[in-house]
């Protein structure tokens, strides 16, 4: 086992940050390759160095595999950490890695084109015993072979690409009449968007919730599941609110869902952390979907409810250090649900908000962690996802983590630029939210039917020009706290340490 001296980070925002931290407690040191546009970024001020890889588009700088492993064997970083997005699952980075000898902390080329193709996962997850969705036994060759599999699985069906994945390349058919133009079009578009036009089919499942068990494998063939994370508050397949554990899912379900996860993983010789994704429908059957080889945003709900850090958990493993016992037999302690922050606007169909971040206030306290990849005067740029950072709470049962979710809202501050805030504000305020009723088009039906009206928060205007006067009344305020105002206002605990009663040792 070789131990990482530097590490180099090739990714950008929140989880540049989070793995930064993880370097940090492993006394690792760290690089970050960065774009033009995000010279001043959070990332590069924390990093021990920072690199430049190329102007703003991600496919001239973080998608830059030559330059980046090139980059990791000048700087002499052991391994690459690719975050989410961009490089993480891209079989060619993890192999041109190992080429290089830099470690790629993530699966293997194999383990990753393992799960690459949907169509050979599903026969690798059937022959393993993973349950899946029933369906085409491998890529439809035509019309002919289209039609005989709906008729036998029976409509609705959904007609998916091999190449696809994360709701790309899916289309649902209702009856028989509508298969033969949804096949040549599924066909077309899967050839156009992915140079592979094979599809298969499954039966639709209608309703269903999106649970998804967190994986961890190490380097000697252990594999183990940290247990489940609910997925399903979602919009146009974009994930909005994480939460675990799933209020549908009890020890016996979380027990049978995470072998089913293990053997999966496993099928394909998985190392690193990776998620199984599944369709739960409510008779309690849960399907396999696919598997995202890499670490994921909501990350978090999972490390506050199981107590791990599964990054530092992820270059530990890369190290080739073996899984440890705290990773055996983990149940979930209390709860623990994430909100995505995001730099877009929920009264204008939630458009993208670029522009400068005025002001900023992160919520901290009791429960309360806050992963942001951005500071007070960061500049959000249209280039990216425009996700700016993750509230995640944690209470001991899902009403306090809910109470906390409102109360640290309310300590949430963000000026110049619009959010999803209001979003949240009207969620918390939604019975079936609050109850955990919903699936995965719960969302998007809601917000169609105009039933979930974003909320105006009270009295905090949004015009950058009033921003610049709250900040100001702001500071002048807390210098009248520290000193500046008449002695009934003096700060308690100024006073208290002044009588020699609030030194060090002297709280008991
Ligand atoms: C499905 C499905 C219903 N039935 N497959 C969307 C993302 C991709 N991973 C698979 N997806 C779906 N596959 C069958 N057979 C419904 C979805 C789906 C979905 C899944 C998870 C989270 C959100 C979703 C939103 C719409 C559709």
């Amino acid at each position: 086992m070789k131990r990482f001296r530097k590490v180099l980070i090739a990714n950008r925002g929140e989880i540049a940050v989070r793995v930064l931290r993880a370097l940090r407690e492993l006394e690792i040191a760290s690089a970050v390759i960065y774009s033009e546009a995000d010279r001043d970024a959070l990332p590069v001020l924390m990093a021990d160095q920072a690199f430049p890889i190329g102007p703003a588009p991600a496919a001239e700088s973080y998608l830059r595999m030559e330059a980046i492993v090139d980059l990791a064997v000048s700087i002499g970083a052991d391994a690459i950490h690719p975050g989410y997005g961009f490089l993480s699952e891209r079989a060619e980075f993890s192999a041109l890695c190992r080429e290089r000898g830099v470690v790629f902390v993530g699966p293997s080329p194999e383990a990753i084109g393992g799960m690459g193709s949907k169509v050979a996962a599903r026969r690798r997850m059937i022959a393993a015993g993973v349950p899946v969705v029933p369906g085409s036994d491998g890529p439809l060759d035509d019309f002919d072979a289209a039609r005989a599999c709906a008729e036998r699985i029976g409509f609705p069906v959904m007609l998916k690409a091999s190449a696809g994945g994360g709701g790309k390349g899916m289309r649902v058919v209702r009856a028989a009449a509508e298969l033969a133009e949804a096949y040549r079009l599924a066909r077309a578009e899967a050839g156009a968007s992915f140079g592979d036009d094979a599809v298969f089919l499954e039966r639709f499942v209608e309703r269903p919730r999106h649970v998804e068990i967190q994986v961890l494998g190490d380097l000697h063939g252990k594999v183990v599941s940290l247990g489940e994370r609910e997925c399903s508050l979602q919009r146009r397949h974009q994930k909005v609110v994480e939460e675990s554990p799933s209020t549908v899912v009890g020890p016996e379900l979380r027990r049978r869902m995470g072998e089913a996860a293990v053997a999966a993983a496993s099928a394909v010789g998985y190392s690193n952390a990776g998620t199984c994704e599944f369709l739960l429908d409510a008779e309690g059957r849960f399907y396999f979907l696919e598997m995202n080889t890499r670490i994921q945003v909501e990350h978090p709900v999972t490390e506050m409810v199981t107590g791990l850090d599964l990054v530092v958990a992820q270059l530990r493993v890369a190290q080739g250090e073996p899984l440890g016992p705290e990773f055996e037999g983990v149940e979930p302690r209390g709860h623990a649900i994430e909100v995505r922050l995001y730099a877009e606007d929920p009264f204008r169909k939630f458009a993208p908000s670029p522009g400068r971040i005025l002001w900023l206030r992160l919520p901290q306290g009791p429960g309360v962690r806050c992963d942001a990849g951005v500071y007070g005067g960061s500049e959000i740029s249209i280039y990216y996802d425009p996700m700016i950072a993750k509230l995640i709470v944690w209470g001991r049962d899902r009403v306090e983590a809910l109470r906390r979710l409102g109360r640290a809202l309310e300590e949430l501050r963000v000026e110049g630029i619009r959010t999803n805030v209001p979003l949240f504000e009207a969620l918390l305020a939604d019975a079936d939210f609050r109850a955990g009723r919903f699936d995965i088009h719960w969302l998007d039906r809601k917000l169609g039917a105009g039933e979930l009206a974003p909320v105006e928060r009270a009295g905090l205007p949004d015009l950058p020009i009033l921003a610049a006067a709250i900040a100001h009344y702001e500071r002048a305020q807390s210098v009248a706290a520290v000193g500046g105002g008449a002695a009934g206002s003096r700060s308690r605990w100024r006073t208290a340490a002044r009588r020699g009663g609030l030194r060090s040792g002297s709280w008991s």
